[in-house]
């Protein structure tokens, strides 16, 4: 074998192992992103251990005892640097084959992790990005190289060795080198990033499961009938894991309670700083409250309804001492989010305005604010609901603005009550018959009175309500239908305890929140 060959044979190899490190990069960044909290090398020793055959599973835990999980994953690891190797040799002798046996493992990989139990609906986009930049970067480098090679190939024997032939070679073989170093260079750092940035998230989540919060001195009375239990209704409390998420954060951002800090500040007599163990060390107390996102469109799912303990935020306001002429609270996320919300809105006796710690009964999920959010009954999130909460500034509208106010949004939004349909959904199949509709209906602050159906644009008729828990959160509702053949539209609308009626006139989510009614097509059959 000539040196040539074995010098490109050896590249080829290098730019194999490039390029399966190009997928790890960014398979994690990805990852990290869409599917937090997942390592897709983890997941194909998993789907190792699970495709194995019984009788070697034991031999290795017998061989290897505890070390057999490290074991396996290096294994893997080696196995894959000695498929990346040899395909990066395959891809410089008989291209595509290379990047086609490159992106077949890939594959492999990709089955791995949507096979695992509890895979993200988003889990196949990072491996399938990390496969498409693993097989695009070894497609580009090897094409560099042959094209070096080819060069120095005919450069030897035009030009003997040592007699400083053109430099096309040479510029080919720099290409070659500082596209693979700088492939190289990248896919470490971004590797490197992802994984110390999941690494900071994973140890903030395994710190608030440690966190042992303080029961709650009063807790919600749920009253009998507050849940109505109807198939395809949604319940009373909405899991944490099911709750609707929106924020501007790309990372979810990892605070350790031990650092929070809560400061209050602006236009106040007395700058308040506290951390997490004095905010809980006041006291915690359980409220139901439904919160509802101002993009939510009209029958659409952005609203939720949890259980949150917390402290009253008119009580750290009141050490604070709030001065004359101040009319908002800019509250400050560590990430930079900010909300305006109205300083009476938080002062009111009547309206519990809280920093909440806990969502139905555990800590704050991360991406739901932990350790601390604000939730403000009766004010839509954005103007409200500040998670990952580090700082309340006192201040007026008039001086300050919030993240989404010169983004199109009303600086003030209370929530427009609404209803929903839950079932039937829109779309499917009925049968014909007794059929039960059902649904929520929310006026956060004031309550719901009544709640009324029209089938094809009939008479109104009242459904039956759930008793409610209080009038901070939505109730649920149902009415019997007798189903006949044909299409058909249900409406809804509800009624406030103000008296007022859900309007029929419709607006757009922005500035400041959807109206109208659900009219929603049905096929019975
Ligand atoms: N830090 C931060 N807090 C935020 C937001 C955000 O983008 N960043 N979005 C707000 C909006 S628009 C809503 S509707 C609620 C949603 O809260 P959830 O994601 O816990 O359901 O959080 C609010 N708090
Ligand atoms: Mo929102």
């Amino acid at each position: 074998m000539s040196t040539r060959r074995s010098r490109g044979m050896l590249w080829a190899a290098v730019t194999g192992v490039v390029s399966a490190g190009v997928y790890l990069a960014v398979t994690e960044a990805v990852a990290m992103l869409v599917a937090p909290g997942a390592n897709p090398i983890l997941d194909v020793g998993g789907f190792v251990i699970d495709v194995v055959p019984r009788p070697l599973k034991e031999f290795a835990i017998s061989a290897f005892g505890t070390a057999d999980k490290p074991i396996l994953v290096g294994s893997v690891g080696i196995a894959a640097l000695l498929g990346a190797t040899l395909a990066g040799v395959l891809q410089l002798r008989r291209p595509p084959w290379g990047v086609v046996m490159l992106g077949l493992g890939m594959t492999a990989g990709l089955a791995a992790v949507v096979t695992r139990p509890g895979a993200a609906a988003l889990a196949v986009l990072p491996p399938a990005a990390g496969a498409l930049a693993g097989c695009i970067v070894m497609a580009v480098l090897v094409a560099r190289l042959r094209s070096w090679l080819g060069r120095s190939g005919r450069d030897e024997t035009r030009f003997p060795a040592g007699s400083g032939g053109p430099g096309d070679a040479e510029v080919d073989r720099r290409a070659f080198f500082i596209l693979t170093a700088v492939s190289a260079v990248s896919a470490a750092a971004i590797g490197l990033g992802a994984r110390l940035a999941d690494g900071a998230r994973t140890s903030v989540e395994a710190i608030r499961r440690a966190v042992r919060l303080p029961m709650p001195s009063a807790s919600v009375d749920v009253p009998a009938g507050a849940e109505l239990g109807i198939p395809g209704l949604s319940p009373l409390y909405t899991p944490n894991d099911e709750f609707y998420r929106v924020d501007t954060a790309l990372e979810v951002p990892a605070v350790d309670p031990a650092r929070w800090r809560l400061v209050v500040d602006g236009l106040v007599d007395q700058p308040v700083d506290l951390g997490f163990d004095d905010l809980i060390g006041r006291g915690l107390q359980e409220y139901s409250i439904t919160l509802t996102c101002v993009s939510n469109e009209v029958g659409g799912e952005l609203v939720g309804t949890a259980t949150w303990w917390g402290v009253p935020v008119r009580d750290i306001l009141r050490i604070a001492r709030p001065q004359d002429g101040a009319d908002m609270v800019l509250s400050r996320s560590v990430d930079g989010f900010t909300a305006s919300t109205p300083l009476d809105a938080l002062t009111d006796e009547g309206i519990d305005a809280i920093l909440a710690v806990a969502m139905n009964g555990e800590p704050l999920p991360l991406e739901h604010g932990f350790p601390v959010r604000m939730i403000v009954p009766g004010l839509y999130g954005y103007v409200s609901a500040t998670k990952w909460l580090t700082r309340l500034t006192v201040t007026t509208f008039a001086e300050d603005e919030a993240y989404w106010t010169p983004r199109g949004y009303a600086a003030r939004a209370p929530i427009k009550f609404s209803s929903r349909i839950d079932t039937p959904r829109p779309g499917t199949r009925v049968e014909a018959g007794r059929v039960a509709i059902a649904g929520v209906a929310w006026a956060q602050t004031v309550g719901i009175e009544r709640v009324e159906v029209s089938i094809d644009d009939g008479p109104w008729t009242a459904a039956r309500l759930s008793t409610p828990v209080n009038a901070d959160t939505w109730v649920q509702w149902t009415i019997p239908w007798d189903a006949e053949p044909g299409a058909h539209y249900v409406s809804v609308r509800a009624v406030s305890r103000d008296g007022e009626v859900q309007t029929e006139r419709r607006s757009p989510i922005a500035p400041d929140g959807s109206t109208g009614r659900q009219r929603m097509l049905l096929t019975v059959v």
